[in-house]
């Protein structure tokens, strides 16, 4: 098996202070808690920003100004979030693909989320697919049900995702694929050959689905992002919190995790 490349989603769109008072919000206090993250074992980050009242944004000038302070403090790699928040246009969602960072999501289907939509329109796919190819940009497709594996399929025979891939389970969203073990094996089977994955699990399917990760050969996501909380009714302390237990969990069952540049030769990135 690779070693374990964990990925620290910090941010999210959605998440408050009011559901983890320790949420990184400014670029300055998200790229203290990168620094936090890649020494608890984190090789990644992915990546949302927040405008100065902290609500989501997809502002160009704030992610670059958040990845330079990440890049100042340490050796993480940086994932952009085109996702962005429920009801973004796909303009602005793709902004920050425009910085040429490391890697960038790309949703390959629309589900429901929670009372909302996340909208991935065909066409906003292959434009979010042809706009990574144009700036040189790894894609981590982010599958929030089964035929959103499909869609993936069907860009690769259009020539517009590279092989291999890499793909990110997020389960146990409300409206799309519950996180189940059954489930978690039925997805690993069902992508192409030579792909890699993670998986995140959202809310108390994290550490269970993170754990199966670690056996099958996958790689893991944790952070406030999926699930603010240590235990249950318990909120983290830190997103390296979250990090450092899969690091150790890991460590106990044999899989060691991967430093950054380990997890860039994993994933094709160098
Ligand atoms: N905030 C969600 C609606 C991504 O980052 O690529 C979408 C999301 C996916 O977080
Ligand atoms: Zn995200």
């Amino acid at each position: 098996m690779d070693k374990l490349i964990i990925t620290a989603a910090m941010v999210g769109a959605e998440v408050t202070r009011k559901n983890n008072p320790n949420l990184p919000l400014t670029p300055g206090e998200i790229a203290s808690a990168a620094k936090e993250c890649r020494e608890a074992g984190a090789s990644m980050i992915h990546l949302h920003v927040r405008d100065p009242q902290g609500n989501p944004t997809q502002d160009i000038a704030v992610f670059q100004e958040t990845i330079r302070l990440i890049k100042d403090r340490c050796d993480i790699i940086v994932q952009v979030s085109t996702g962005g928040a429920v009801g973004m246009s796909a303009d602005e969602r793709i902004q920050p693909v425009r910085l040429r960072p490391e890697m960038a999501t790309l949703s390959t289907g629309s589900v429901n989320f929670g009372p909302d939509i996340f909208v991935n329109s065909y066409p906003n796919i292959e434009y979010f697919a042809q706009t990574m190819l144009d700036y040189g940009v790894k894609p981590e497709i982010e599958v929030f049900d089964t035929g959103m594996v499909d869609t993936a399929k069907r860009l690769i025979k259009k020539g517009l995702l590279k092989t291999p891939l890499h793909f990110d389970f997020v389960m146990g969203v409300p409206g799309g694929i519950a996180g189940t073990a059954e489930n978690l094996v039925h997805l690993a089977r069902l992508i192409p050959e030579g792909s890699t994955w993670s998986v995140a699990g959202v809310g108390y399917t994290q550490l269970p689905l993170a754990m199966m990760a670690i056996a099958m050969g996958g790689h893991v996501r944790v952070g406030f992002e999926d699930n603010v909380y240590y235990s249950r009714g318990i909120p983290a302390k830190s997103n390296a919190q979250l990090v450092e237990r899969i690091a150790r969990i890991a460590g106990e069952a044999g899989r060691e995790t991967a430093t950054p540049d380990e997890a860039r030769r994993i994933l094709g990135l160098i």
